[in-house]
Order: C-alpha cells, then structure tokens, then sequence
C-alpha cells in the first residue's frame, strides 16, 4: 500500500511544472510521499479551500505552493491552514520572478509563508525544506538527510585547474 502523503505541492497553471521537477525529485530522494495538484488561487479560490480541507484530513503535514506573476497561492494555502507553508515564487513573465517573490515573502504577520528562491532552484529547496521540517519527528528521514549533506560536502574541489574545470563543465 503507498503511504498517505505528508507534502502537497500545488501551483496555479500546468505551465508551472516543468519548474517543479526538482521538487518532486528532491521529494522522491528523500522518500516522502507527495502528492501534486494544480489550483489556481486566483481561478479556483473554492476548489482550492475545499482541496486543503481535504488534504489535511488525509494527513498532509505539509503544503508547498508555487505560482508565477501575482502569486498568492502561498499566502492563501496559509490563511486555510496552521500547517506549515513553504512558498515557490516562479518566473512567469515580465518581471522575471521578482512580482511572485514580492507576493510571497511579504505575507502580513500572523500569515506565514516560508518563502525560497525563485524558479527551480528554489522549488529544490522548498523540497530540502520539507525534508527537514519533517525529520524532526522521523529518525530514518533525519538520517537521509544527513546522508545528503554529508555527500554535499564532499563536493569540495580543492586546488583545481579552472581551466580543465571550466572544460569539464560543457
Ligand atoms: N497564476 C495562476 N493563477 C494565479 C497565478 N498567479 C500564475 C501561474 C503561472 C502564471 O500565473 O502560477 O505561473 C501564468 O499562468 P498560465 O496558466 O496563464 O500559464
């Protein structure tokens, strides 16, 4: 039998996805069950209220939203919910990324919305962040990310040739 989810990771559009996939690879690293969803905030306000009531019931511990543009997606899923909120601003059009960072990091207090970088290398985090949070009450999981940090900083190259880095790296 799968587990129930403990993460939910929802953005606004389909076309947020792909911008997505280091999260859900970042999850499945970690071996937390997740499970996706695409609800506008703006589009489906009543669809999303009722998924979240939902999701709580079946135990998701954890919501990750990620939109693009006027993204509030985050800030709603926190005013629906006392259960951690972690927020993926995206680049989604002119303003490169910056309008959906605004949107969620500045959440009015009392509203919190842990918010990570823009684009995918924050929709990576939001899933470290995840991992983390839920490993305080789940030892294997601590232990999984400890391997991950551990195998991180063995990355370090010291005293390298940049310029055979540099090659190495096309
Ligand atoms: N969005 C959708 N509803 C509210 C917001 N902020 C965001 C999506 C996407 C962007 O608007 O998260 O990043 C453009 O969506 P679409 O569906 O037009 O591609």
């Amino acid at each position: 039998m799968t587990p129930a989810p403990s993460v939910a990771v929802i953005c606004g559009s389909r076309s947020d996805l792909p911008a997505l996939r280091g999260c859900f690879d970042t999850l499945d690293r970690f071996e937390i069950a997740w499970e996706s969803s695409v609800i506008s905030a703006h589009r489906q306000p009543e669809a999303l209220a009722a998924y979240v009531r939902d999701a709580e019931a079946r135990g998701v511990r954890i919501f990750i939203g990620a939109a693009g543009m006027a993204a509030h997606l985050p800030g709603v899923l926190a005013s629906l919910t006392a259960r951690p909120v972690i927020g993926v601003p995206l680049d989604g059009g002119a303003l490169g990324g910056a309008d959906a960072l605004y949107s969620v990091v500045q959440m009015p207090p009392g509203v919190p919305v842990a918010s990570v970088s823009i684009g995918p290398p924050g929709a990576k985090n939001a899933a470290h962040l995840a991992a983390r949070i839920l490993a305080l009450t789940d030892h294997a999981l601590a232990e999984r990310v400890a391997v991950f940090r551990t195998e991180q900083a063995d990355g370090a190259e010291v005293g390298i040739d940049p310029r055979a880095a540099a090659q190495g790296r096309q």
